[in-house]
């Protein structure tokens, strides 16, 4: 009796859609997902060029102003089943299955336009294997599946029968998910976030098939079921960090339930912005087709290209339904050719599954981060993508550090303790002294340098980007095989730290620089990205926060500078002062900075004296005028901390 009921519950919840049960009208379909408030003074990213406050904004005051007026939705509408219900009953899960089944068999005929609307979504098996294989019973919430489906550049245009104007009882449209949160990737070489440079949200529309539709193909829909489209919506699509922790992982997860590698990637670009080269990189792994955007994705066919590309004329579109060629038809193709993100012959228009996932500040993330970065350096590896490191380090062979096809041996060695430092251009967080701090290192080495099994030090310096901030796609693998060939990466907080993430695991550090106040007084900001998440991660690379208190080795960033001169105008950047603390350059003192990368090299292999370190809050540096101080992350207030309890300051 008791499963019965359960069975009802399930069944009620799964067919909320259907307008007899339906409850709620205009809920956003994230609504639904238990996503907590959202919160304004939050920055996003914390890695990165692209992170930002959101306190600024106006396309954020309205985002909520929107949520707050479309009241709680809290619909099932497009969240598939209840999970928890289902699950909760899973051991009639099957027999469920069948009901639900017969419930859509039941319900199919010619009101539902010729098409079955409610397809069964579960495995796809059945299918021919060159089709892609999916498992869409369970995908979790901020991701829902759409049913027949074409796209029209930015529009989604559904063919399903509960959204048709023909039908009596129609839904409302599904809320498309919004990118709500981005910063306009422009060509400075610095975070746009500091320049005001959030973008307004962006989002695809959807709407109904039309009497006038603009093309053959999607005046004669085929629905495929051998291209599955899943279109990402992902906030801070052109924050690596971000895009990473967030969407990548979860495409992970899903990657291992959902879905086979023949799924085809398409990230939600806002304004028809192409792909960065790093997205085509990190989900390489996931597809085995090239992911594209949902604009490209939504490309009318062969018109253009074949215009631009070959020069052979294209033919104009012919209506293939028998009413014969319209000067209304100016776009589309007859002949559409291969794209590189679906297997078929020609150019797929329409498709019969169309999955969404939208991953945002609250929603995302799924596999551990080091565990994915692990799959997506060893896919590199295995095909031969790492480039030999750039960084000679003294007394290493460049041949034995050249990778070659699917072998990645580590050249390091645990003598030599090797530290490479991020050097970055732009107008903000730069190391003004970088040559002063790679003299003092050879020094050191000279000196007599030892820190746990090394008794030697080496330092080199490297940039992760040209100088327009750029990362194209050969800058993207050398950084990793820059990363893979140190035991140390130092980066001043920003994009530079993800790249902590390729470096070897258990055996590798991450120094991030914070610039005076970023550290203390802005602490809750940066603690909460790499440190919290590396230490979620279980260490793998060790975390070690440098907070440089000494106002003689931070100097106000060239934004700032410029605002406070008047050179830049106000209402281009952002008079934010976690912006300008984060947003200093430093004049690095070698002695603390050299003592801090002992500290390192001393904890560098054993991860259980790394954490009982941290836990006696000794791990973390304070770099102060008078000198060296351990302690934990989070001090907020250094004067007071120090009155209580008192720490050491090794003297410089
Ligand atoms: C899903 O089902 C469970 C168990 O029946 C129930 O507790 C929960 O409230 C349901 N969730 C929604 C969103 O309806
Ligand atoms: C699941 O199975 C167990 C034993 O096999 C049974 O006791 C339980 O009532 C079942 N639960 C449901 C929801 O059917
Ligand atoms: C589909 O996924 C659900 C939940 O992960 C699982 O219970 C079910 O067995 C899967 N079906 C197939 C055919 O793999
Ligand atoms: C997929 O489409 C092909 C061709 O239209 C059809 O024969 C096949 O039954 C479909 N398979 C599924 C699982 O819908
Ligand atoms: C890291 O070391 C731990 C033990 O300290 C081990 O369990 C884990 O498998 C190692 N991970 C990798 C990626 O080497
Ligand atoms: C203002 O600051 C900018 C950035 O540091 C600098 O390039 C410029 O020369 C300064 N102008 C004046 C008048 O000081
Ligand atoms: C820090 O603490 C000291 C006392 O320990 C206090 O005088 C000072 O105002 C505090 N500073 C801030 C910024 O709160
Ligand atoms: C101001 C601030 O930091 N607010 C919140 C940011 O987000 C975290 C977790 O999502 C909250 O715990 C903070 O209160």
């Amino acid at each position: 009796m008791l499963a019965r009921v359960l069975a009802l519950a399930a069944l009620l919840g799964w067919f909320a859609h259907l307008p007899l049960l339906t409850t709620a009208r205009d809920g956003s379909w994230w609504q639904s997902t238990g996503a907590t408030e959202r919160d304004n003074n939050n920055k996003s990213g914390g890695y990165s060029d692209d992170d930002g406050t959101v306190s600024h904004d106006d396309a954020i005051d309205n985002a909520d102003a929107k949520q707050r007026g479309s009241g709680d939705g809290g619909s099932m509408l497009y969240g598939g089943p209840n999970t928890s219900a289902i699950l909760s009953t899973s051991n009639s899960s099957s027999d469920l299955s069948i009901k639900i089944k017969n419930y859509y068999n039941s319900k199919k005929g010619p009101l539902f336009g010729g098409y079955d609307p409610y397809i069964w979504d579960d495995d796809w098996s059945n299918l021919n294997p060159k089709c892609p294989w999916a498992n869409l019973t369970f995908l979790p919430r901020p991701c829902f599946t759409l049913h027949w489906i074409c796209v029209d550049q930015e529009t989604l245009v559904t063919h399903d029968w509960r959204y048709s104007y023909a039908n009596p009882r129609r839904e409302p449209l599904p809320d498309m998910p919004w990118v709500e949160n981005w910063n306009f990737p422009a060509a400075v070489g610095a975070n746009t976030d500091a320049l005001r440079g959030r973008g307004p949200r962006y989002r695809l529309h959807m709407r109904p098939a039309s009497a006038h539709e603009p093309t053959a193909a999607l005046r004669n829909p085929v629905f495929t079921n051998c291209t599955l489209p899943l279109i990402i919506v992902a906030d801070f699509p052109y924050n690596m960090g971000e895009f990473f922790a967030k969407v990548l992982t979860a495409l992970d997860q899903l990657s291992s339930t959902a879905f086979d590698d023949k799924v085809t990637l398409a990230l939600t670009t806002p304004m028809g912005l192409d792909l960065a080269p790093f997205h085509s990189l990190l989900m390489m792994s996931y597809s085995r087709y090239a992911p594209t955007t949902a604009v490209e994705m939504g490309s009318r066919g062969c018109g253009d290209k074949q215009l631009t590309y070959n020069g052979r004329i294209c033919e104009p579109t012919a209506d293939e339904d028998g009413r014969g060629y319209r000067s209304s038809s100016r776009s589309g193709c007859r002949v559409n050719e291969a794209v590189p993100w679906s297997v078929e012959a020609t150019q797929p228009h329409c498709f019969q599954r169309v999955v969404m996932c939208k991953w945002d500040l609250q929603i995302g993330g799924g596999s551990p981060l080091a565990a994915v970065a692990r799959r997506v350096v060893s896919a590199f590896i295995a095909k031969g993508m790492l480039p030999a490191s750039p960084i000679q380090y003294p007394g290493s062979s460049s041949s034995r550090e050249t990778n070659e096809d699917g072998v990645d041996p580590d050249p390091r060695g645990s003598s030599m303790l090797r530290v490479l430092i991020e050097s970055r251009q732009g107008p903000v967080r730069n190391i003004k002294n970088l040559e002063e701090l790679l003299a003092a290192c050879k020094e050191v080495d000279q000196i007599g340098f030892s820190a746990g099994s090394f008794d030697r030090l080496s330092c080199a310096a490297t940039s992760f980007s040209e100088r327009d901030g750029f990362v194209d796609r050969d800058r993207f693998l050398t950084n990793i095989a820059a990363v893979r060939s140190a035991h140390v990466l130092v980066v001043l907080h920003g994009a530079g730290a993800t790249n902590s993430w390729f470096m070897r695991q258990n055996s590798s550090a991450l120094v991030e620089l914070r610039p005076c106040q970023f550290g203390t007084r802005f602490a809750p900001w940066p603690d909460k990205y790499m440190p919290k998440q590396h230490e979620k991660n279980d260490d793998v690379i060790r975390f070690f926060g440098l907070n440089i208190e000494d106002q003689t080795q931070c100097l106000q960033g060239d934004i700032e500078t410029a605002l406070r001169n008047h050179t830049y105008h106000r209402d281009s950047v952002g008079w934010d002062a976690s912006y300008f603390a984060r947003d200093q350059h430093l004049v690095l003192k070698p002695g603390p900075f050299l003592e801090f990368i002992r500290h390192v090299g001393e904890l560098l292999f054993d991860v259980q004296q790394y954490r009982d370190v941290r836990d006696a809050d000794r791990l973390h540096g304070y770099v102060l005028p008078e000198g060296l101080m351990y302690g934990p992350l989070s001090i907020t207030n250094l004067t007071a901390y120090r009155t209580e309890s008192n720490p050491d300051v090794i003297p410089f």
